[in-house]
């Protein structure tokens, strides 16, 4: 199955080193690394048979790299997020230009004040979209957000996180029904119909991993989770993000994966 031909990606700043963190004992991301780590896995998004739109260095946006956050795209529209982190907030204005080449202004919507969402609390599973009330995303962006989704056919529901960062920091859909679950996700009555793979919490990192046409790509450094995923049949690709961690970044954060 062939569902994503293009994806968006943004080169790591020297400024990495400055992003986000809820992790500070892990370190500062080394920018070096976290480009060598960056160009392997826009090699490995390659291999899934996609174009790959490599946008510039931001320096004013330390974690610009994270792409997922300030757009969100369906099969019938942009959406333009409002990211919740003021420091984040201003990165909505600089990934338009891209999605304008794909999208046509009447296909771009917009989550506007007061409402703010991050692409990182959005899980689209077929035409339902799973978004995380979260730290970033608040209930009027949730709101704006199924305005725009209905409009278009398809559906939000809203999910109450309690400990995680975004939504697909703990659960991620692999299509055919299989999901990826971890911590407070394994008992969400959401998910329950799913056929949930349990994360453990020593790998739940791990959990987020992305379905790109088949395969599946895995952060490396988590085997009970890459076996999970090769017991159900994927092809697997492992791509370190060590350094992108350090600053509460995976591999869904790194890219915007869509047909166009
Ligand atoms: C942040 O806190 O916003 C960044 N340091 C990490 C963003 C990760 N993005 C994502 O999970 N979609």
């Amino acid at each position: 199955m062939k569902k994503f031909n293009n994806v968006i990606v943004r080169r790591p700043c020297k400024a990495v080193c400055d992003g986000i963190t809820s992790a500070p004992e892990l370190g500062q991301p080394i920018y070096e690394k976290a480009l060598k780590q960056h160009d392997a896995y826009i090699e490995a998004l390659k291999k899934c048979g996609v174009e790959v739109t490599v946008l510039e260095a931001d320096e004013r946006y330390p974690d610009s790299c994270f792409v997922e956050d300030p757009a969100l795209i369906t099969k019938a529209c942009a959406i333009i997020t409002n990211p919740g982190a003021e420091s984040r907030n201003g990165e909505k204005d600089e990934i338009i230009g891209a999605i304008r080449k794909f999208f046509p202004e009447d296909k771009i919507e917009y989550i506007k004040a007061p409402g703010t969402l991050e692409g990182g609390d959005v899980m689209m599973v077929e035409d339902t979209f799973y978004v995380g009330l979260s730290a970033r995303t608040n209930e009027e962006g949730i709101r704006q957000l199924g305005e725009i989704l209905n409009k278009y056919g398809m559906k939000c529901v809203q999910v109450p996180l309690e400990k995680v960062l975004h939504l697909k920091t703990g659960v991620n859909y692999l299509e055919h029904n299989n999901m990826l679950v971890s911590g407070e996700f394994i008992t969400k009555p959401d998910f329950a119909d799913y056929n949930k793979v349990i994360v453990p919490e020593e790998e739940a990192y791990g959990a987020n991993c992305i379905w790109m046409n088949e395969t599946v790509i895995v952060p490396e450094g988590y085997p009970t989770v890459l076996k999970a995923v090769q017991d159900l049949g994927y092809e697997t690709l492992i791509v370190d993000t060590s350094e992108f961690r350090k600053i509460d970044g995976g591999l869904s954060c790194l890219s915007l994966r869509f047909w166009a």
